[in-house]
């Protein structure tokens, strides 16, 4: 109803992601720091949030998620971050690579390969609008990398093809994470690695790579949504920079929605 508040259109909740993710965690912080004391983040998945979020654009109701860019939702939808005055979300951050110690010297090429995985905002779209659309990951992952054998060069530069050298990378099933971890496996594949992919949740992924048990990660998200797990574990890993430049995490809603700041929500 027009006089209806923004908390009472959506039952006072953020459509959530899995309980790890560390824009779950910045959205209760939200909850605190604006004041918003009737609300809670409902936790799920990423695949459910998603679902929710179409859901509810089909039938052009209100609805408030976290949200993350790079993220096919973007391109399929009209949506916009609210405006979040007192930063609780942070600034852009990157996408980083994180590699366990010593695998520098025991698997160089692969820890070069992992060093010089970079790519753009609109090229990791490109793999999560194929698969949000219908593709299998892998195949996605395939199509993607036959189509940017340039980039991949680049990735691959200065370092030899191996005979079944086995590595393992962790990730956490978002989608932005399932596209990098997989195009970056397939190229590890095309350069002779036995490359395993291990789904595990955020604090998980951190800890196996700290502690040695998989060999690297591509889905570092800082300084802010994972600072709280790279400082317990930055004197364990080795950090091989950015692989992606202008990441973003926040609350989103649809632009029919007549809300433009985290306070609007009070
Ligand atoms: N995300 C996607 C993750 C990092 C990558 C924003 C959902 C998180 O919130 O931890």
């Amino acid at each position: 109803s027009g006089n209806a508040s923004v908390g009472e259109t959506v039952d006072y909740t953020i459509t959530g992601i899995d309980a790890g993710a560390g824009v779950v965690k910045s959205s209760e912080k939200a909850i605190e720091e604006y004041g918003l004391e009737d609300w809670e983040v409902k936790t799920s998945s990423g695949g459910a949030m998603t679902e929710e979020l179409g859901n509810a654009i089909e039938d052009e109701e209100p609805i408030i998620v976290t949200g993350w860019t790079p993220h096919w939702k973007f391109a399929k939808y009209d949506l916009k971050y609210l405006e979040d005055p007192k930063g609780v979300f942070g600034d852009e951050e990157q996408i980083k690579t994180m590699v366990r110690q010593g695998v520098k010297e025991e698997k160089p090429n692969f820890h070069k390969i992992l060093d010089q995985f970079a790519w753009t905002t609109d090229e990791m779209e490109q793999v999560m609008l194929s698969v949000s659309d219908g593709e299998d990951i892998e195949t996605a992952a395939k199509q993607w990398v036959d189509d940017n054998e340039d980039k991949v060069a680049e990735w691959t530069k200065g370092t030899e093809k191996v005979d079944g050298i086995e590595v393992e990378l962790v990730y956490v099933a978002w989608d932005s994470e399932i596209a990098s971890t997989n195009v970056i496996a397939e190229v590890l594949r095309r350069q002779g690695f036995a490359v395993k992919i291990t789904q595990v949740e955020n604090a998980m992924m951190w800890k196996a790579v700290a502690e040695g048990e998989a060999d690297g990660m591509v889905a570092a998200w800082l300084p802010g949504t994972h600072g709280d797990l790279y400082e317990s574990y930055k004197d364990q890993v080795e950090d091989l920079g950015a692989n992606l430049e202008g990441a973003k995490i926040g609350l989103v809603v649809p632009k029919y929605m007549d809300v433009t700041s985290i306070e609007d929500l009070k």
